[in-house]
């Protein structure tokens, strides 16, 4: 394609057009049956999903199983890539890169018919930004001889050869789809390629079809969700057995069931109560300032649908806290909710221990997180209880008064990310945190990675 039908170009570089199209038309001469270089032609697309019965070239791309081809190769597995399960978009098990100190890149291959459009998608989630994280993955489909990534068909523009890869396009912890449609070229396989820096990464659902096996995502996936059933249980109490969090006074050594999540290093410990040591709990440290880093912790737990349950937890915030919990999941299409409301220890209610109980059917649900957002200032958890309610007894186990009325969970806010504060009418302190809630997106988008690991290391020698 010479430049004569780029108008905008047209007329200040017609002379070096006519060149251009003359040397390209000489160069096409001379190799006469030269093959088309492979690129990406459609990086904006929404038709990233796999038709109803197309064929993903790439075997087992949910990760669910161990297929025989495709990604199941040491170029991927040993380096830097595993499968773990620790974090699935969908199913139970999802792709996990974590790269090294030094660049780490991750491949695998796939046989592709030279000449054709084909469509490639993934799942993709960026780790929160911390001190081991520098948010530097990126991804796509290279040429397998050299390990370079596709460049578009912009690159027949003398002003623009670059190779393009994807990115997670946020580091926020939540999952996106991202892909393209690019033509193979003169490639009779294709690379899918994983590079980073200090930096770790999952990704689920990988598709590789033919374009004109590629939809629009459905979006249109309709749950039934989950409902609060009561806002001041009776019974907020269980026996262990029927508890689903484990180790849930923290007394225990075995601390991985707690410890084992993302985020957890970056806000959350297990130690002593500030004002009884002896106490073991789950502490939150937002540091000193009540606007924290947004950042989510998420436990997941299974859940039975259409099925009743109680949730219980002791909170206590040392200091006005912006932190944020409670229960949330995924409807259809992977978006987050919460149920009930984000629950927020009011100011006027520090250094007490608060009990925070609901509870709620699950309606289409089988997975539920407690989540804890970090929104600033310190706070601890105890005898956190996620249980059937058919299975609810009194209150025993909790350091608060047992007949104290919880704190209100307030409303469940469709579609929005745990950790955002939903606006209650008349609320001031409901305004000022939506005011700070604003801020602290503000304050983490305009701070640089770097500001930001220096803050967090102000914070730990407060
Ligand atoms: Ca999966
Ligand atoms: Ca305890």
């Amino acid at each position: 394609m010479c430049f004569l039908n780029k108008k905008k170009l047209q007329k200040i570089t017609i002379f070096f057009s006519v060149i251009a199209c003359t040397v390209a038309l000489a160069a096409g001469t001379l190799t006469a049956n030269a093959e088309a270089e492979p690129a990406i032609t459609g990086f904006v697309t929404d038709t990233l999903d796999l038709i109803d019965g197309g064929t993903n070239l790439i075997d087992g791309g949910d990760f669910e199983s161990t297929p025989t081809g495709s990604w199941n190769v040491d170029g991927l597995l040993t380096n830097g890539a595993s499968i773990d399960s620790d974090n699935p978009f969908k199913g139970s098990k999802q792709l996990k890169f974590v790269a090294g100190e030094s660049e780490t890149i991750a491949s695998f291959t796939v046989p592709v018919t030279a000449e054709k459009s084909y469509m490639f998608s993934v799942w993709v989630k960026g780790s929160q930004l911390s001190d081991d994280n520098s948010g530097d993955v990126h991804f796509g489909i290279a040429d397998p001889a050299t390990g370079d990534f596709l460049t578009t068909n912009e690159s027949n523009n003398v002003n623009s050869t670059g190779t393009k890869a994807l990115t997670p396009p946020s580091w926020d912890g939540e999952w996106y789809q991202r892909g393209y449609i690019f033509n193979s070229g003169n490639l009779t396989s294709i690379g899918i390629v994983i590079r980073g820096t200090a930096s770790t990464a999952y990704f689920d659902n990988m598709v590789l079809c033919l374009e004109e096996d590629s939809v629009k995502p459905d979006t249109t996936i309709t749950i039934t969700h989950p409902e609060v059933t009561n806002a001041n249980p009776d019974k907020k109490g269980c026996k262990p057995q029927h508890n689903l969090f484990e180790n849930t006074d923290f007394s225990g050594s075995d601390t991985a069931f707690w410890s084992e999540v993302d985020n957890f290093d970056a806000f959350l410990s297990i130690g002593g109560d500030k004002g009884k040591s002896s106490n073991k709990v789950l502490l939150y440290d937002g540091g000193s300032e009540v606007i924290g880093t947004g950042a989510t912790y998420k436990k997941w737990l299974d859940v039975k649908p259409n099925t009743e349950y109680t949730f219980t937890t002791d909170v206590k915030a040392y200091v006005e806290s912006g932190m944020t919990f409670g229960l949330m999941y995924l409807d259809g299409n992977g978006m987050p909710h919460v149920i009930a409301g984000d629950i927020s220890v009011p100011s006027n209610q520090t250094g007490k221990w608060m009990i925070a109980s609901y509870s709620f059917n699950t309606k289409d649900i089988e997975r539920v997180a407690f989540f804890i957002n970090d929104g600033g200032g310190n706070a601890a958890f105890d005898f956190i209880k996620l249980f059937e309610s058919v299975h609810g007894t009194k209150l025993t186990d909790t350091n608060a008064d047992p007949n104290q009325k919880p704190i209100d969970p307030g409303k469940p806010d469709d579609g929005k990310k745990p950790g955002v504060p939903s606006t209650k009418t008349g609320d001031a302190s409901a305004i000022v945190f939506v005011v700070i809630a604003f801020l602290s997106a503000a304050v983490i988008g305009v701070l640089s990675y770097k500001k930001y690991i220096t803050r967090r290391k102000e914070r730990q020698t407060v």
